[in-house]
C-alpha cells in the first residue's frame, strides 16, 4: 500500500485541540495516517525571522508530523490575506468583504511554494498527496514543476462560488487553472460540483464526461465527497462519565427550560447575527413561551487580527447585550453567550442536553455541527435540529427544519414549531438524520476519496513539467 501525505494550512495533532478546530477531522485525518503510513505536512503556526525552509519533524499520537515555521509577511500576505481576506469571503459569497490586493497574490504564491520546496525532498515515488483546501489551491502545480508525477488529490472544505462571483477575483483563471495539476479534485456537495462546472463550461467551454473533465490541456478527475464526523467516537462521548457530569451540571442550571444550543467559530459565514435576530423575533412574537427557553451560543473568536472579524464580533457583542437587556428578568437571561472552546466530551454532553440544534449559517461546505448535534442525541426522546438550506449538511440532512436564515419569521418560526414538536416526530425525523451520519462518516469520507485517488492511473501529462 502507498504512503499517505496529507497537507493542509496548520497541522493538528489529534490531542491537541485548538479552540473552534476540527477536533473531529483531525482525529480521522490522523487515523488515516496510522493506516497508510506517512505523515502530515504544513505550517507550525509559529513566525520566523527568516523562511529557513527547516523541517519541524515530531511523532505525535503515532503520526508523524512535518512543520514549517512562515515569516511575518508571508503569515500576513497568505494566511490573513490571500486565504482570509480574499478567498474565504467569495467562496462564501461576501464580495462585499473581500479585498482584493496585489501583495495577498504574491505572499500566497510565495508560501504555496515554499511548501512545495520543503515537502519534495521527503516525497517517495509511490506516495499518494492529498492536499486540503482553499490556502493550498496551487500547490500541486508548484510540485509538477519541481519533477513530482505522484497522485496528487485536493480537497475544498468550503463552497465553490458561483462563476459569477468567481469571476469578480482578479486572475481567476489563473487559479483555476492551477486545480488540473491535481488528478484528483473533490468538493463537499453536487452543488459546490456543479458550480465548478457552470465555471469550465462558461469560462473555458470545458465540458464534463463520466467525472473527467479536460482544459488547459490537462485532464483530471472531479467528484463530491461529503464530509461526516467520526460518529461512533461522538456518540461513545455523549454517554461518557465526563459528559454525564456535564449534562448533571446543566441540568440543575436549566432550571426545567428548554435550551436551544448554537455551536460556531465566530465567523461572518455562519449566520449568529441572523439567529440572535431570529430568535429575538421569537421572543417578541411569544411572550408566553419566552421565559421557558433559552439561547446557549458557544462561539470561540477566530482569525482576530482581521477586520471583518472583529466587527462581527462587536456586532454580536451588541446585539446579545440588547436582547439580554430587552428581556432577561431577575431569574432568566434569554441568551447566554460564550466565547470559548470546549472539548469534545463536553460538547457532546451539551449538545444532548439540548432540545433544538440551531445551525444557520449563511453559506458552509458542509457543516459538522449540525451532524454532531444529531450524533450527540438521545434515540429516546431526540431533539430538533433548525438547519440553513445554505449548508452543504442540508442536501444530507433533509429531514431537519430547513430554513432560510435571512428570514428572521422563519427562524422564529421553526423554533416555535421545534419546541412544540411531538415525541413522536421528533423521533422519526431523527431516525432518518441519524442513518445518514452514521452511513457517510468521517471514514467513508477519507476511504472513497483516497480510494478513488489511488485507482487513478498515473498522469501522462506530468512528464512534461520536470
Ligand atoms: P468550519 O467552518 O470550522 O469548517 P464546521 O464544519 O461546523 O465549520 O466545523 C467546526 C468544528 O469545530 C466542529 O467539529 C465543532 O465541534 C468545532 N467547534 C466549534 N466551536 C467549538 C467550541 N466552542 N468548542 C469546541 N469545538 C468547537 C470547515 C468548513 C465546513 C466543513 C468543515 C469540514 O467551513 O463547512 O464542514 O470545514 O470540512
Amino acid at each position: 500500500m502507498s504512503r499517505l501525505i496529507v497537507v493542509s494550512n496548520r497541522v493538528t495533532a489529534p490531542s491537541g485541540q485548538p479552540v473552534g478546530g476540527q477536533g473531529g477531522l483531525s482525529v480521522a485525518l490522523a487515523e488515516a495516517l496510522r493506516e497508510y503510513g506517512g505523515l502530515w505536512f504544513g505550517w507550525s503556526g509559529q513566525s520566523t525571522a527568516e523562511f529557513t525552509g527547516h523541517l519541524n519533524l515530531a511523532r505525535t499520537d503515532g503520526i508523524t508530523t512535518a512543520t514549517i515555521d512562515l515569516e511575518e509577511q508571508d503569515i500576513h500576505e497568505y494566511y490573513h490575506g490571500y486565504a482570509n481576506r480574499t478567498l474565504w469571503p467569495l467562496f462564501h459569497y461576501r464580495i462585499d468583504l473581500t479585498e482584493y490586493d496585489r501583495t495577498f497574490d504574491a505572499g500566497y504564491a510565495r508560501v504555496n511554494q515554499r511548501f512545495a520546496d520543503t515537502l519534495v525532498p521527503i516525497i517517495e515515488p509511490d506516495d499518494v498527496i492529498w492536499v486540503h483546501d482553499y490556502h493550498l489551491i496551487p500547490l500541486a502545480m508548484e510540485l509538477r514543476k519541481r519533477g513530482i508525477t505522484n497522485r496528487i488529490g485536493f480537497f475544498l472544505h468550503i463552497p465553490w462560488p458561483p462563476p459569477r462571483l468567481l469571476t469578480t477575483l482578479p486572475h481567476h483563471q489563473a487559479l483555476v487553472a492551477t486545480l488540473f495539476d491535481y488528478d484528483l479534485v473533490g468538493f463537499q456537495t453536487g452543488e459546490w460540483l456543479e458550480a465548478f462546472q457552470d465555471y469550465l463550461a462558461r469560462e473555458v467551454a470545458a465540458p464534463v464526461e463520466d467525472g473527467s473533465v479536460t482544459a488547459f490541456g490537462k485532464t483530471i478527475r472531479i467528484g463530491a465527497f461529503p464530509i461526516g464526523i467520526d460518529t461512533a467516537a461522538f456518540q461513545t462521548a455523549a454517554e461518557s462519565p465526563a459528559a454525564l457530569a456535564t449534562r448533571a451540571r446543566i441540568a440543575a442550571s436549566i432550571d426545567g427550560r428548554q435550551m436551544i444550543i448554537g455551536v460556531d467559530r465566530l465567523d461572518y459565514s455562519k449566520g449568529l447575527e441572523e439567529r440572535f435576530l431570529g430568535y429575538e423575533r421569537f421572543l417578541a412574537d411569544n411572550p408566553d413561551l419566552c421565559q421557558q427557553v433559552f439561547l446557549l451560543q458557544i462561539a470561540p473568536p477566530t482569525r482576530g487580527d482581521i477586520g471583518s472579524y472583529q466587527e462581527i464580533r462587536s456586532k454580536l457583542d451588541t446585539l446579545s447585550g440588547r436582547i439580554n437587556g430587552a428581556y432577561a428578568e431577575i431569574d432568566w437571561v434569554p441568551i447566554r453567550y460564550v466565547n470559548r472552546g470546549y472539548g469534545r466530551h463536553e460538547l457532546a454532553a451539551i449538545y444532548r442536553s439540548a432540545r433544538i440544534g440551531i445551525v444557520t449559517p449563511l453559506r458552509d461546505g458542509m457543516n459538522l455541527v449540525a451532524k454532531e448535534y444529531v450524533a450527540a442525541q438521545d434515540p429516546a426522546d431526540p431533539g430538533v435540529l433548525i438547519l440553513s438550506k445554505f449548508a452543504g449538511a442540508a442536501l444530507q440532512l433533509p429531514e431537519a427544519l430547513l430554513i432560510n436564515p435571512y428570514s428572521q419569521e422563519e427562524i422564529a418560526d421553526a423554533i416555535k414549531v421545534g419546541l412544540a414538536m411531538p415525541l413522536e416526530e421528533r423521533q422519526r425525523r431523527w431516525t432518518r438524520m441519524i442513518e445518514g451520519v452514521v452511513t457517510d462518516d468521517v471514514v467513508k469520507w477519507r476511504t472513497d476519496f483516497v480510494t478513488t485517488l489511488e485507482q487513478l492511473p498515473l498522469r501522462a501529462d506530468t512528464a512534461g513539467h520536470a
